[in-house]
């Protein structure tokens, strides 16, 4: 609201010295007439003011009319392990650029780490329990037929939206204003992928998933049965790989949009660091695999319930060994692939940022940069995401709007499904009701101020349901198995960053336990659920 109301004050004021020169042109010219002759220099004062007064009228009229455009950057499967997060042993120039100046979120929190779920929520604005997806075949557009989209509130409001990459799991061609194929409601079908740079690993990919759809498989199992081996050291250039396509995508879709010359929102969504860790070799020989640091907690919390899921997504990729834990030089040479896919997508956001900012567009431009979800790489003995401990609901988030104190931190506490709300109070668009989050624009002009109380997540195992909630000292996390209460975790993030344990065991801290499970009742509406929801994914 405050950027609105100094738009259109600095509008005003201008106008007014507009009108001023104007005035003062007409009065000179008046006098020029009526006391002929007139000296020379008043004929050149005339011919100084008349550009100036056409200059200052057409910056007015690009203040009034101007909009703050979008640049959404979605990656998938990113840890908030980045160099602007203090991670230095990660190689993340062109985001940490971006941290630099704008706003870095520390407590950032995503509401399902997995990626349909997660990304549901925060585009629709709203909490799993409204979107009822909690898989991956799920389309939100079930639940919730009639609300806008965050790129559709755009839209509606009369900007040119588009996407490239991946941004919602199942897409909503509606959000976009190119014509997309509608999707059919209902359960999408797993795709043939070719995640490799190698053709031939994707070909026999192919073989495999034909052969699986003959014989019946459907879902998890029928995207799984084309899977190969968990990374590619790959002798490719950055734009042979689909992140780097999509990267070239944005870039053309920024110059479009200039031409256009209306507001945007454009969406780049990146698929690295997601499974399968495929880098050109350039992003792995950034790191020294014997220096890289393992995970500290290679083992389940004590006195948790229930063991962590058994990490089945990264299982199925055909190199990885079946032993738990996985063999540390496996370990090792996993974790080396990732830090290599996120210097990999690093770079091709880096692409995107600069040519918003060679076109000029980074003046008028709010970038978001969002990961969907965290992920563990060996934490607690498991790999991949799917759980409600830290390391999974954690996500990176970063945001820069112009004119706003750059190179800040937060640290308060701020959900993914507040993006939304944020996004359209910063653009003055008006807040539809269905929207569950809350602005956090006021953390971007103070970001000491408290951030929100709790940030919840929920994640199922099997027949389970956890609704976990996080503040600024404790995660507290509740099961329902079969609409039953069933068991609680407790860990304090004071001396236990980690989460390594589970303090609600202790008889001495039931009643905060209890007083946390009855706020996350208030807040999130939970559904005593009495089936089982999803195979991990
Ligand atoms: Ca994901």
């Amino acid at each position: 609201m405050e950027v609105g109301f100094y738009s259109h004050a600095i509008t005003s004021i201008i106008y007014a010295t507009v009108a001023s020169i104007k005035m003062a042109i007409t009065n000179m010219l008046f006098s020029f007439r009526l006391r002929q002759p007139c000296g020379l220099a008043l004929i050149m004062c005339c011919w100084l003011l008349l550009p100036l007064a056409f200059g200052v009228t057409l910056f007015a009229q690009s203040v009034s009319e101007s909009r703050f455009n979008i640049l959404l950057i979605m990656v998938d499967d990113l840890r908030p392990e980045l160099n602007c997060y203090g991670a230095s042993q990660i190689k993340s120039p062109n985001m940490d650029r971006l941290a630099s100046s704008g706003t870095t979120f520390l407590s950032a929190y995503c509401q399902y780490p997995v990626c349909a779920p997660s990304r549901a929520s925060m585009l629709s604005g709203t909490r799993p329990t409204s979107t009822k997806v909690y898989d991956l075949y799920t389309d939100f557009r079930e639940a919730l037929t009639e609300i806008p989209s965050l790129p559709e509130l755009f839209k509606n409001s009369g900007y040119y939206t588009d996407r490239f990459g991946k941004i919602f799991h199942i897409d909503d061609a509606r959000s976009w204003t190119p014509p997309y194929p509608e999707q059919q409601f209902g359960p999408s079908e797993p795709k043939r992928r070719s995640p490799y740079a190698s053709p031939e690993l994707n070909e026999a990919g192919w073989l495999k998933f034909e052969e699986a759809k003959r014989n019946g498989l459907i879902g998890v199992e029928l995207e799984r049965s084309q899977r190969g081996p968990a990374y590619e050291i790959a002798d490719v250039d950055d734009e042979q790989l689909p992140d780097g396509k999509i990267a070239t995508e944005g870039v053309k879709a920024l110059q479009e949009a200039k031409e256009r010359g209306e507001p945007f929102f454009i969406a780049v969504g990146f698929h690295k660091p997601h499974l399968p860790f495929v880098a050109p070799r350039k992003y792995w020989d950034m790191y020294d695999r014997d220096s890289i640091q393992m995970a500290e907690n290679v083992f389940p919390p004590a006195g948790a319930p229930y063991a962590l899921g058994d990490a089945a997504e990264f299982y199925t990729y055909t190199d990885v060994p079946d032993s738990r834990p996985i063999p540390s030089e496996y370990a090792r040479l996993a974790r080396h692939g990732y830090y290599a896919c996120v210097s990999y997508v690093d770079a091709q956001v880096g692409r995107v940022l600069d040519e918003l900012e060679r076109l000029k567009l980074d003046r008028s431009t709010i970038v978001v940069l969002v990961g969907d979800h965290g992920y563990k790489l060996g934490e607690h003995g498991s790999w991949g995401k799917s759980s409600n401990f830290e390391v999974d609901a954690r996500v990176p988030l970063i945001v820069r709007v112009p004119g706003y104190k750059p190179n800040t931190v937060v640290p308060g506490l701020v959900e993914m499904l507040d993006i939304y709300p944020t996004l359209a109070t910063l653009a003055n668009l008006p807040l539809p009701e269905h929207v569950e989050g809350q602005s956090f624009d006021y953390l971007l002009k103070k970001p000491d101020a408290p951030g929100k109380e709790a940030a919840f997540t929920q994640c199922a195992r099997g027949d389970r349901m956890g609704y976990s909630m996080r503040t600024a000292r404790y995660r507290f996390t509740k099961w329902i198995k079969r609409g039953k209460p069933d068991a609680w975790e407790l860990y304090d993030h004071s001396n236990d960053p980690n989460e390594n344990n589970n303090l609600a065991v202790l008889p001495g801290l039931k009643e905060l336990c209890e007083q946390f499970s009855k706020q996350i009742d208030q807040k999130i509406s939970v559904q005593y659920l009495s089936q089982a929801l999803m195979n991990e994914p």
